[in-house]
Parts: C-alpha cells; sequence; structure tokens
C-alpha cells in the first residue's frame, strides 16, 4: 500500500519543482531565523537568494556533526523554546551528544514520513507492532510508535531489554510485526528457539529493521529465525531519526521521502558532487524543518543513489543499503576495509551464526585483523579435521573480498556479546 499517492508517486519533474522550492523557503528560513546558518552563509558569501534552482544548493557550505557538538545544547535552534515540543538526542561515541528540537509540525512530518516507511514495508492498521527500540533520547522508539500510530497499526511500546518478556510478548499478543535492529532480531530469533518455542508459535509477518547497517546474508538469517519478511528502513537523529527512507517489498534500495529530505552523494574528501549509482558520502538536506534547520549535513554514511522509478509505483529516489560509514571504515596496511564486507563473506556460510566480532591490533608494527565468528552447531568444534576445514575457507573468502589475510577464529554458539540496541562489532585497538 502506497500510505501517500501524491507524495510518492510524484513525476520526477513535479519532485524537483517542489523540491526546489522547499529549498528556497528553508534556505531563506534558516538565513533569518537560525543565528548558526546566518553566521555559515555569512562566512560562505552565500545570500539566500543566490539559491535558485536545485543545483544552487552546490554554494552552501557542508554541515557536519561538530557543528552541533560545537553549538551543543541548543545552538542549531531556529524558534523559541515556546514553539519546541520534543528534544531528541544521540549518544555519539565521544564527548555530549547531538541535541535536536522538534516543533509541533516538524513532529507531525516525522510521523508522515514514518507511516509512509511502514506501509512501504507492508505494515497496515491491521499489524500488531512490536516496538524493541528504547523509548527516550534515541530517535528510534518514539519514531517509530507515532508513524505506526498514525498508520493505525495496534503498536506495543515494549521499548528495549528484557528478550524473555519480549518473547512472551510477541507470541501472547500476537505481534505481527516487529521493529528493531538487525543484530537486536537475530538475538530474539536464536533466543526464542534456545527457550523451545517453535517459528509457528508467533504470527510475525514483517520486520521492520534498521538504525545499523545489514546485510542481505543478515537479514536472510533473521528471515529464517523468525519467519518473517526483514526489512531495512534508515534515518538519523540530526535530519529527524528514523523515517529518511525504508524499502518497499520490491527489495531493491530504500525509498527516501524526497519531499522533505533532498538528498546528494559526494565525494566525502573533495566536496564534489557524484552522478546517479556512484557510491559516495550521503549529504541531507530538510526541505521543511522548522525546530532546527539543517541543510547539506554530511551523514558520513556511504551509499548511492538510484532514480529509476520502482515496479510498486513509487517514484521516489531510493538509496541502496548502507555500505558503511566514512568513519567506520578500517584501513589495514594500506587497505580499505568496511565491516560490511566482512560481515557479507560470514553470513553467507552455512555453518556461522549471525554473530562475528572484529578486532584490529597492531603486532611488530604490523596490522592484524582478527575476526571471530560463532558456529551454528558446537558440534563442529569437536572433528578438528572439519573446523579447520571451515576455517580456511572462511580466509580464502575474506581474502577473495578484502585482498588481505585475516585471522579467523571460530566460537562456540552464543558466546560472544549480544545488543539491545545497536551492536558494537568492531574493536580497533590500535
Ligand atoms: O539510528 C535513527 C533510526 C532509528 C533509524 C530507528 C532507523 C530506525 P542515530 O542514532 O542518530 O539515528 O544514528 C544514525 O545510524 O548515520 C547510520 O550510520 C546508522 N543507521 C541508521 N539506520 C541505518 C540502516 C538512528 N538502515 C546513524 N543501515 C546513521 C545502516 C543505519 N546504518
Amino acid at each position: 500500500m502506497i500510505y501517500n499517492k501524491l507524495a510518492e508517486t510524484m513525476t520526477r519533474r513535479e519532485m524537483r519543482e517542489l523540491q526546489t522550492d522547499r529549498l528556497k523557503k528553508t534556505v531563506r528560513y534558516a538565513y533569518n531565523n537560525s543565528p548558526f546558518y546566518r553566521a555559515k552563509f555569512d562566512a560562505a558569501g552565500v545570500k539566500p537568494s543566490d539559491v535558485k534552482t536545485l543545483k544552487d544548493i552546490e554554494k552552501i557550505p557542508f554541515t557536519v556533526k561538530s557543528d552541533l557538538r560545537d553549538n551543543y545544547p541548543f545552538g542549531l535552534s531556529a524558534v523559541p523554546m515556546d514553539k519546541v515540543v520534543r528534544i531528541h538526542a544521540s549518544s555519539g561515541t565521544s564527548g555530549k551528544p547531538t541535541v535536536v528540537l522538534y516543533t509541533k509540525n516538524d513532529l507531525e512530518m516525522w510521523s508522515e514520513c514514518v507511516a509512509r516507511i511502514a506501509a512501504a514495508a507492508g505494515c497496515t492498521d491491521k499489524d500488531i507492532v512490536q516496538i524493541c527500540f528504547g523509548y527516550g533520547l534515541f530517535t528510534g522508539g518514539f519514531g517509530l510508535h507515532y508513524g505506526l500510530e498514525k498508520l493505525g497499526a495496534a503498536v506495543i511500546p515494549a521499548s528495549s531489554g528484557n528478550s524473555e518478556r519480549q518473547i512472551m510478548l510477541l507470541k501472547d499478543f500476537g505481534a505481527t510485526a516487529l521493529v528493531g535492529t538487525p543484530s537486536y532480531a537475530l538475538y530474539l530469533g536464536e533466543l526464542a528457539e534456545k527457550s523451545g518455542y517453535k517459528k509457528s508459535d508467533f504470527k510475525l509477518r514483517t520486520g521492520l529493521l534498521g538504525a545499523e547497517g545489514s546485510t542481505p546474508e543478515m537479514m536472510r538469517h533473521i528471515e529464517e529465525k523468525l519467519g518473517l519478511h526483514p526489512t531495512n528502513n534508515y534515518g538519523l537523529s540530526e535530519i529527524i531519526g528514523p523515517g529518511v527512507s525504508g524499502d518497499c517489498l520490491e527489495d531493491c534500495g530504500m525509498h527516501v521521502n524526497e519531499d522533505f529530505f533532498y538528498p546528494e552523494i559526494i565525494d566525502g574528501e573533495t566536496g564534489e558532487v557524484k552522478g546517479e549509482g556512484e557510491f559516495g558520502e550521503l549529504v541531507l538536506t530538510a526541505l521543511t524543518k522548522e525546530g532546527m534547520p539543517i541543510i547539506r549535513y554530511k551523514t558520513k554514511d556511504i551509499t548511492r543513489l538510484f532514480y529509476e522509478p520502482c515496479k510498486c509505483g513509487r517514484t521516489t529516489v531510493r538509496m541502496d543499503r548502507i555500505k558503511g560509514r566514512s568513519d567506520d571504515m578500517l584501513i589495514i596496511r594500506g587497505v580499505n576495509v568496511f565491516p560490511s564486507q566482512i560481515e557479507g563473506v560470514l553470513m553467507a556460510m552455512e555453518e556461522t551464526a549471525g554473530h562475528y566480532e572484529i578486532l584490529v591490533k597492531r603486532e611488530n608494527f604490523m596490522d592484524v585483523l582478527e575476526v571471530a565468528v560463532e558456529l551454528k552447531d558446537g558440534a563442529l568444534l569437536e572433528n578438528y579435521a572439519n573446523l579447520e576445514r571451515l576455517r580456511a575457507e572462511i580466509h580464502r573468502r575474506l581474502k577473495t573480498v578484502l585482498q588481505i589475510d585475516t585471522v579467523v577464529k571460530l566460537v562456540e554458539p552464543l558466546t560472544l556479546k549480544r545488543f539491545e540496541g545497536k551492536a558494537k562489532r568492531v574493536t580497533d585497538l590500535r
């Protein structure tokens, strides 16, 4: 079902006209209301009147994460506090969180976006949806919650944690859709199996999974464990939270709500804008935001865009699943390695479960990449020859993909750390 036919099936020309109109308005709005943006534009010698076409966006300097940190907490605001009705923050890895502010209209737009991506993933008002994202400063819980309510689904605000109880609720309430991170969905599937449940004990049909990277192979593991159709959705706090883009059932990239978020792909180093289908860093501009306008935000997420209309009927631009973050990219002995490449290899093996850890260290001035992966069946550990064969095969496949040698460790089922929110799989000790 297409939630908003008008917005999601426009011709390219209509979309560009709408985006141009909204871009001009938002640039003027930011300049007039946000001291941060006024200073940024003035420093770059750009005036709102310089932006007449979509292409003119390239005259505007980028906004980066440190702009938000340096202006902590409310320095990017464009409204007085009496217009703010919600405050969220993302924890980030170091120092102060980045804070985001929403007006009533911002929340309305956010719910609309989430309702659209949930409908694209196959959810309807008949669904019973269990949300396993944390309800709090993180945008995942509340973001999905209000969007799914807007769609008319019955929402179970289970929040994160207490996995045994999550499984009990899934079963007893007959949840038909699950919302969470891919790694947590997989964990719930495993735990259900271990606790003696069968797939047929659940009515799950759809997984609305996001907030972290995943590979098609990982999604297949989730499907196998929970018997649902997993879909991927993307967003980030600085732009709105979840709802920036999401998969439809054609499984060919995530439809961007581009009447609200204008995407560009750039070369992260030079800032040069790239063409359709080329990989690069995603840059997003919120086209209607009031509380905290954000223009040309460098997400650090690596993806590419496709403009061809989709078989599902939507004409909105699609973004490929995130290949990695530019700051997640490991440089091992001079070679660029994305954790998602390692995941792709590991998840494609029959014998391994969905859990792995990546450790990078330096030994004798050399980078060492160590990959630990859980076996599906612990019995394999008792047969040295088979174990060694599997280890060598994983090593060989990783070498083909990464072009470097790795140290592969096979570990017993259920021994690596599990996560209730976003998984942290990489430790870099260098
Ligand atoms: O993770 C918002 C969200 C919540 C999205 C729930 C989807 C579902 P932040 O905590 O600000 O916001 O983290 C944003 O997470 O820049 C990406 O690096 C990563 N990310 C989010 N969704 C995906 C995804 C939320 N589907 C950062 N695939 C982003 C890969 C994702 N990475």
